[in-house]
């Protein structure tokens, strides 16, 4: 598959697994969430991954104004590569969640190759007490949830994408996820080269082992081959040791308290730079690479630059 000598480093500084209840660190207000992607950005990450919340409350919302604050906040700020999520919260219709992709015409977005269980109910037993009302029912609500990816939203998705010149992340929870990429390529519905997010821990989706890593990068280079370049999630515990495999493995690696609320093992992290410093170190120590900068990483992924965004 594609590679960078250099590292691409992600960060991904909120997302809508965490509630903030889990972390006092957790950013939410579109002003911490500003704060928190330049420093991310300073640190070495070249594109940073946002989701919003209310700002009062902390829970996910798809509210436009405030990706468009949030994403304005950040490009002012630093030249990284501002990539709002369309997987949104788990309350959320594909309709809401896609929504910011011709509003801000991002260079980047996410998009999740298929459906799943996404379970966070097991991080709700370990919360003695919510400082919100929602977040219990939130976190326990997933018991029942489909995390809804079909082949006709993904379909819709892509060509959304294309219309606004967004290039989609794929998000892959599992090795079908893989398939499915392959699919809307060979049918001339996903262009390449295609950029692989292989996300491994969730509560429904492929497990977070080493093997698992190894065989998703070996059935996408299998697939893909040249058209395709790739970057690890490791949710939870799994997040450095996985990106440190990937910086090994010639790939690519995202951090963020969206993934993982630690720094080190019982030891929460107290920003999501010193998580992108620490995959930095890492990156470093174990395959001598250093963080791609944005620019290397819009020539490397094709992106259209930021002048072109609408935020
Ligand atoms: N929060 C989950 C729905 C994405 O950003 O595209 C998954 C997610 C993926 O956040
Ligand atoms: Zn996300």
């Amino acid at each position: 598959m594609r590679r960078l000598n250099d590292i691409v480093v992600s960060c991904a500084i909120t997302g809508a697994i965490h509630t903030p209840s889990m972390s006092d660190y957790l950013p939410v207000t579109p002003e911490e969430l500003v704060s928190e992607g330049t420093a991310a950005a300073e640190a070495g990450a070249s594109i940073i991954h946002i989701h919003v919340r209310d700002p009062e409350t902390g829970e996910p919302t798809s509210d436009l104004d405030l990706f468009r604050t949030v994403a304005g906040g950040i490009k002012a700020e630093t030249d990284a590569i501002v990539q709002p999520t369309t997987g949104g919260g788990m309350t959320m219709s594909i309709e809401e969640r896609m929504a910011v992709v011709p509003e801000l015409e991002p260079e980047m977005a996410s998009c999740n190759m298929g459906s799943m269980n996404f379970g966070l109910y097991p991080m709700s037993e370990e919360i003695e007490e919510f400082k919100y009302d929602w977040e219990k029912p939130y976190l326990n609500g997933t018991w029942d949830h489909i995390f809804t990816n079909t082949f006709e939203s993904l379909r819709t998705a892509f060509s959304m994408f294309d219309e606004h010149d967004t290039v989609p992340e794929l998000e892959c929870y599992d090795i079908s996820h893989l398939y499915n990429a392959k699919h809307f390529v060979e049918t001339d519905r996903l262009d390449t080269p295609i950029h692989l997010q292989f996300v491994l821990g969730i509560h429904g989706g492929i497990a977070a082992d080493q093997y698992h890593l190894q065989h998703m990068v070996d059935t996408a280079e299998r697939l893909f081959g040249e058209d395709a370049s790739w970057s690890v999630v490791g949710a939870g515990r799994m997040q450095f040791p996985f990106g440190t495999q990937a910086a090994a493995m010639g790939g690519n690696a995202r951090v963020g308290l969206e993934d993982n609320l630690y720094l080190e093992r019982g030891v929460l992290a107290e920003s999501n730079a010193e998580q992108v410093e620490r995959i930095t170190r890492l990156a470093w120590e174990v395959a001598g690479r250093e963080p791609a900068s944005p620019k290397q990483v819009r020539e490397f992924l094709g992106l259209k630059g930021q002048k072109a965004v609408d935020f």
